[in-house]
C-alpha cells in the first residue's frame, strides 16, 4: 500500500527508546527508516533484559518494527565517510545520543548543512541548549522529576508521600511523538523554502508540556491559597499553606472530582477497581445510577461546590453499591448512564482485549528469531491507510544492501566487514 510518508528517507541515529518510538512511527506511515548501530553490539536495548538467551530483546523488538537496520562504526574514517554519504542522500537523520557526542563524531550542525542544505537534523536531548543542565544525560525517570510530573504525582500523605514516577513514558516514548511532529512540520517548512532545519525537542520540555494543568493549578493557589477540587479541600488546608501544588492521589486533574473506587474482589484481586468521575453534567444519572435519587434535589449536593466537603462520603456511597460487581458489570451498568469511567486494566487484560487487537492497537508481529510477540501498533488511525507492522532487524540484516544502494562494490562492502567497519 502507498503510504504518505513513502520516499522519506530517514537515517536512524537513535537509541534507547526516546528517539527510536519517533523513527518508528515515522517507519510505520512510510518512511525508509536506516537504523545505524555500533558494530557487534547495537542498539543496548537488544540484550537489555532478554527474556530467550541470544534472541533481541522485546525491548529492542517492540520499539523497532519496520526499520532496516546498517552497521557502521561512525568514530573510524571509512565509517564517517559512509554516513556522509548518506546524509547527502537522505531527508531527515534524528539522533539521541548524550549531550556534545554527533559533534565530537564530527557531525556539527554546521557539517551537515554543508553536506545537505536541505537535511532536517531532530535532536532529543534531556535539557534543550541553554538550559542551566544541559550536559546532563538524562533517562525517563530523570526526566519526569526534571518535568514536574513526579512532584505532582503520588500520595500526600501516610508512608508513601514521597514524588511518584509514572509508569508510562512520559519522558522517553512522549518526547520521541513531541519530535515526530517536529520532523513533519519541518518537511512541510521545506516544501515551502526548500530548505531543511535543525528540529530539538528536550524531555524535560515534553513533560512539562504535558504537566500543563498543574502548572495552571500552581498559579491558581498562588493566586486564591487553595485549590477547591483537590483531596486537601477543605478538610486539609495545611497542605496548601506552601502554596506549592501538592500531590493528589487518584483525582482527576481537570477540574472534576474523581477517585479509583473498590469493585467486587478487591480483598484479593489489586486491579479490582475503576475509576468514576463525578463529572458535573453527570451528577444527576450518577444519583440515579447508584440509588441515590434523593441527592438530585437536595441542596447539599446539587452543586459541585456543595458536594466536595461530602466528596469523601460520595465515593463511600458508590463503593458500597459497586461492593457487589465486577469492574467490568459496573461499567455495563454505568455506560448506560452515559457516566465516564473505566475498569482498571492490567497489562494482561490489555493483551488479550479483543477491540484493541481488532484496532491494531496491540498486534502480533512475526520476528525471524523470536518467533511471533505482541507489540503495540500505531495509536493513530486514519480512514486511507491501515500500517502494516513489521518485525524489527537483526542487527545489520541490511547493512550490505544499503551500502549496495549507496554505490559500494562487494568488494568494498566485504573489505568494510574485514575491517569492522560495518
Ligand atoms: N559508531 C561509533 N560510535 C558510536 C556509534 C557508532 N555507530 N553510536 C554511538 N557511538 C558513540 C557516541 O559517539 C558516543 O561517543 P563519545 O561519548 O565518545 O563521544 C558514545 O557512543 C556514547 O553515546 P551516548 O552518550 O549517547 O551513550 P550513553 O550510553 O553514555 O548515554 C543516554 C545514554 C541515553 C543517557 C544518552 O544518550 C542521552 O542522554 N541521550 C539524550 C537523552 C535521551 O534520549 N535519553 C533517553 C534515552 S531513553 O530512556
Amino acid at each position: 500500500m502507498n503510504k504518505p510518508l513513502n520516499g522519506i528517507k530517514i537515517i536512524d541515529f537513535t537509541h534507547v527508546q526516546a528517539g527510536p518510538a519517533c523513527t518508528q512511527m515515522l517507519a510505520w506511515f512510510g518512511a525508509d527508516v536506516i537504523k545505524v548501530e555500533r558494530p557487534g553490539s547495537g542498539d543496548v536495548t537488544r540484550t537489555q533484559l532478554q527474556d530467550i538467551p541470544n534472541v533481541d530483546a522485546l525491548y529492542f523488538t517492540m520499539l523497532n518494527s519496520n526499520k532496516r537496520s546498517l552497521t557502521l562504526d561512525t568514530k573510524k574514517p571509512q565509517g564517517k565517510e559512509v554516513l556522509e554519504k548518506l546524509i547527502r542522500e537522505s531527508d531527515v537523520m534524528v539522533e539521541n545520543f548524550g549531550p556534545g557526542a554527533l559533534d565530537r563524531m564530527g557531525f556539527t550542525w554546521a557539517r551537515i548543512q554543508e553536506l545537505n542544505p536541505k537535511m532536517i537534523l531532530a535532536s532529543v536531548k534531556g535539557f534543550s541548549d541553554g538550559h542551566h543542565y544541559e550536559d546532563l544525560k538524562v533517562y525517563e525517570n530523570v526526566a519526569q522529576c526534571a518535568g514536574g510530573a513526579a512532584s505532582t504525582t503520588g500520595w500526600w500523605k501516610g508512608d508513601n508521600a514521597v514524588p511518584t514516577i509514572s509508569a508510562a513514558a512520559l519522558g522517553d516514548t512522549n518526547t520521541g511523538m513531541h519530535l515526530a511532529i517536529g520532523i513533519l512540520t519541518a518537511i512541510i517548512g521545506r516544501q515551502q523554502t526548500g530548505k531543511g532545519q535543525k528540529v530539538a525537542v528536550s524531555m524535560q520540555d515534553s513533560v512539562i508540556n504535558l504537566c500543563r494543568v498543574k502548572l495552571r493549578d500552581q498559579q491558581r493557589l498562588e493566586r486564591q491559597g487553595f485549590l477547591e477540587e483537590y483531596p486537601q479541600y477543605p478538610h486539609e488546608m495545611e497542605y496548601f499553606k506552601d502554596k506549592v501544588v501538592p500531590r493528589g492521589g487518584n483525582a482527576g486533574g481537570g477540574g472534576q472530582p474523581g477517585w479509583i473506587l473498590k469493585c467486587k474482589g478487591w480483598q484479593t484481586d489489586p486491579n479490582a477497581y475503576i475509576y468514576f468521575t463525578v463529572q458535573g453534567h453527570a451528577w444527576g444519572p450518577i444519583c440515579d445510577a447508584i440509588g441515590k435519587p434523593e441527592w438530585k434535589t437536595d441542596p447539599a449536593y446539587t452543586t459541585p461546590k456543595a458536594r466536595q466537603p461530602h466528596i469523601d462520603e460520595i465515593f463511600a456511597t458508590i463503593e458500597d453499591w459497586l461492593k457487589d460487581k465486577t469492574k467490568f458489570e459496573a461499567v455495563d451498568v454505568l455506560r448506560k448512564f452515559d457516566i465516564p469511567c473505566s475498569p482498571v486494566l492490567t497489562m494482561k487484560e490489555i493483551l488479550a482485549d479483543e477491540s484493541l487487537r481488532a484496532s491494531g492497537t496491540i498486534t502480533e508481529v512475526k520476528h525471524k528469531t523470536r518467533g511471533s510477540y505482541l507489540t503495540v501498533g500505531s495509536p493513530i488511525k486514519f480512514s486511507d491507510m491501515k500500517p502494516e507492522i513489521t518485525g524489527s532487524p537483526l542487527l545489520g540484516e541490511h547493512s550490505d544492501e544499503v551500502l549496495a544502494e549507496l554505490g559500494y562494490s562487494a568488494a568494498q562492502i566485504k573489505e568494510m566487514h574485514a575491517k569492522e567497519v560495518i
